[in-house]
């Protein structure tokens, strides 16, 4: 699982702006029959049924609540295969793309049940994306809106590309690049300095040397890959050595405007979480 170079496309140009609202918006009302998912991996079907919704909690503190359905099915499912260290990845984005979060849901076996507390803030939509892996049936991930108090300040940000260098913490995270070519399979080098040195005390973090998440920004499609080290034929393994430079392998990405964040883990096992806007044309 490790040592495999992951690539996860989501979304299809034509369908996913249209998706993210006709899928409903959750979070005003509690409970009820819930926002069915949309579906989000390129290339692949949908095999199963996702449903979210909300429970409401303090001030803007909600649950989030995911059951997945075989899909003609009443019973949820409640075997899931484990990837990337987790039964759930739930990635998180604010409407704006200035917020993300990566977060890893529990788990109740007995309901087949997520979940998951989550603050918003005031007047932002937020897009959900569940990840996961149903035993038998493989990867699916199905995107959600998640809607605040009051009116959203802004649908869609509009973006310049950043630079290729930013910091984090103790780590400046330079690109190679920031605008790519669209449609094209590339590679795009990524390093990591701590104090003007490659950083050597870089791990790995679930099971990868890192992990990046690219939205289309206009529409919403949605790719998660893993970047390896350079020179390594495959990641050192778990907690193992990670970076300070890595390789990411892209699939040919359409043209467009991309908000990335990229996530490594450093010193004192903290996870960090490197933006970037590139460009891909
Ligand atoms: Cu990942």
């Amino acid at each position: 699982m490790a040592g495999r170079t992951r690539c996860r496309l989501s979304g299809t140009l034509a369908a996913v702006t249209l998706a993210a609202f006709v899928g409903g918006v959750a979070g005003a009302s509690v409970g009820g029959a819930g926002q069915p998912g949309v579906f989000a991996l390129l290339g692949g079907a949908p095999k199963i049924f996702s449903q979210l919704w909300t429970e409401h909690g303090q001030g803007l503190t909600v649950t989030l609540k995911i059951r997945q359905y075989q899909i003609h099915g009443k019973t949820p499912i409640l075997s899931y295969d484990v990837d990337m260290q987790k039964l759930m990845h739930l990635i998180v984005v604010r409407d704006d793309f200035a917020t993300f979060a990566h977060i890893h849901p529990a788990f109740d076996a007995a309901t087949g049940t997520f979940s998951e507390p989550f603050t918003e803030e005031p007047s932002h939509r937020y897009y959900v994306y569940a990840d996961t892996t149903p035993h038998g049936i493989g990867q699916q991930v199905f995107r959600f809106t998640l809607e605040s108090d009051g009116p959203p300040a802004s649908l869609r940000a509009s973006l310049a590309i950043s630079p290729a260098s930013t910091t984090v913490g103790p780590y400046t995270v330079t690109l190679a690049r920031t605008t790519l070519a669209a449609s094209h399979p590339q590679t795009l080098d990524v390093s990591i300095l701590e104090n003007g040195k490659p950083a050597s005390d870089l791990r790995t973090y679930l099971g990868a040397a890192a992990h990046a998440v690219f939205i289309n920004t206009a529409t919403l499609a949605y790719v998660h890959v893993h970047p390896m080290v350079s020179g390594a034929t495959m990641t050192t393994g778990m907690g193992g050595p990670a970076g300070p430079r890595m390789q990411m392998r892209l699939p040919g990405l359409p043209a467009g405007m991309y908000k990335l964040w990229l996530q490594f883990r450093g010193a004192g096992n903290q996870v960090y979480t490197a933006p970037f806007t590139l460009l891909s044309r």
